[in-house]
């Protein structure tokens, strides 16, 4: 097979291109030099809660392997490379007394970085709570506001001589509503008020410690990332059909982007979950730390979701919060692995939103695709499915640019195959190989169409058309 590859668009000047990974997913040495447990190791040791019984224990083995992946990022040509910080290794037990080994390996990553011309950019909490701060209630808990403005705290003060590039938390959607309402990741209850309570705690958490990296580290670019989702209803969709997509557009989108850009709950969604709760746990306040001033929006987009309304007699039980009546419909084909409905136009219409919203720069900190990637006879990983998603989504980047968002860059999920979460081993989406059995790291046609267009746009041109085989 010959394909023409056409990819023309081009980018602004400074537009930084990156590639992404987070703590849990690649690092594996879950137990060495004085790391603590994190809900994920808890998680992952509950038979049927991840596919395969797959766990973070070796995952990448990126924490022994931090010279070659970061070589790896130079031969791409990345400018910047994004990565979590695991908080069990930096406070064992969540609050107290700093962990020097773990300071240390993120102070070489962060050196080794820079030594390769590479911008840090850097998430503080990627879903790996200390174990021991959710036996004190974790995100259902007031008190983590103070904890993690504390760790966010150490961390700054460790590492804000090198980095500016600060994002608070990543995908707060996930680790409330996927979490405590939807149960499909750590600490998995299923609880639709608990979701609630949890994001209102992690944007507490993110407004409360915003002041603080302003203040400890000078120059300092602070952000926060969510997952905002493109809600469609049916195409002849009714009045129900639209209340519907209300109410999921609001737990989606609204939950985050109305207490931190606008300093209010979006409209309706109060009343949507008054028969869970009297909203207590929101105090005066509150939505004022919350709504504290950010520099940039970063933007973690898949894929778009689809719903309708329950109809007479069906069972509209939704585990999210206020969504009782909203049913989830099939996605439209192309899928991807994961069984991602593919839209490009999806993906613009939420850069123009989360530009609208929040009034800021964006940067899309997560896009990519799952695949069944092998690696061939001649060495290399045939993946075209993944570089046509990069094309699409990056034309979509292109259009949302021309339709005037400032959009000041784009992160591939992933640089390397990892811990898909739920998903385990099983699925990949790195631009990278990873053999699991040898660590062996394969850089797949996508990683090098990557380099090619970085390469084109570093040289300012579009990139030629290559011809692959
Ligand atoms: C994001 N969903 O997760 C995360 O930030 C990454 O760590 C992850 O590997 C990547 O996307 C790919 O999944 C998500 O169910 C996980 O809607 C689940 C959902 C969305 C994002």
């Amino acid at each position: 097979m010959s394909v023409m590859e056409t990819f023309d668009r081009t980018f602004p000047d400074g537009f930084l291109w990156g590639a992404a990974t987070a703590s849990y997913q690649i690092e594996g040495a879950t137990t060495e030099d004085g790391r603590g447990r994190s809900i994920w190791d808890t998680f992952s040791a509950v038979p049927g809660k991840v596919a395969g019984g797959d766990t973070g224990e070796v995952a990448c083995d990126h924490y022994h392997r931090v010279p070659e992946d970061v070589a790896l990022m130079r031969d791409l040509g990345l400018d910047a490379y994004r990565f979590s910080i695991a908080w069990p290794r930096i406070l064992p037990d969540g609050t107290g007394t700093p962990n020097p080994a773990g300071l240390a390996f993120y102070d070489r990553l962060v050196d080794e970085l820079r030594g390769a011309g590479i911008r840090p950019v850097v998430t503080l909490y990627h879903w790996d709570l200390p174990q021991a701060l959710d036996d004190r209630g974790g995100w259902l808990s007031r008190d983590v506001a103070g904890w993690f403005t504390d760790y966010a705290a150490v961390v700054v003060d460790a590492l804000g001589d090198r980095v500016t590039h600060w994002t608070t938390l990543n995908e707060p959607w996930c680790s409330s509503v996927l979490s405590y309402s939807i149960g499909a990741h750590a600490p998995g209850h299923e609880d639709p008020l608990e979701g609630l309570v949890a994001a209102h705690h992690l944007m507490l958490a993110h407004g409360t410690a915003v002041p603080v990296i302003r203040d400890r580290c000078a120059g300092a670019e602070v952000s926060i990332t969510l997952n905002p989702t493109q809600v469609w209803g049916p195409d002849d969709g009714d009045e129900l059909d639209a209340d519907a997509v209300r109410r999921a557009d609001n737990v989606f989108n609204g939950l985050f982007f109305g207490p931190i850009f606008h300093g209010a709950y979006p409209d309706g969604m109060l009343d949507d979950t008054a028969h869970l709760t009297d909203h207590a746990f929101i105090r005066d306040g509150d939505l004022a730390t919350i709504s504290a001033p950010l520099d940039t929006l970063g933007v973690n987009n898949y894929f778009p979701t689809r719903v309708r309304a329950a109809r007479d007699g069906e069972d509209g039980r939704n585990p999210m919060p206020g969504c009782d009546g909203v049913v989830e419909t099939a996605p439209r084909p192309p899928l991807t692995a994961m069984g991602w409905e593919q839209s490009p136009e999806s993906h613009r219409l939420i850069l123009e939103r989360s530009a609208r919203e929040s009034g800021l720069p964006l940067y899309i900190t997560e896009n990519g695709s799952a695949w069944d990637d092998t690696v061939s006879d001649d060495g290399r990983v045939h993946d075209p499915e993944r570089v046509a998603y990069l094309h699409d989504h990056l034309g979509a980047v292109a259009d949302a640019i021309d339709h005037g968002v400032d959009v000041r860059g784009y992160f591939a999920w992933s640089l390397l195959d990892n811990f898909e979460w739920a998903y385990g081993y099983g699925k990949r989406f790195g631009i990278v190989h990873v053999d699991y059995d040898t660590q062996v790291r394969t850089v797949k046609d996508s990683g090098l169409e990557y380099a090619r267009i970085i390469a084109a746009h570093r040289a300012g041109r579009a990139p030629e058309p290559a011809a692959r085989s």
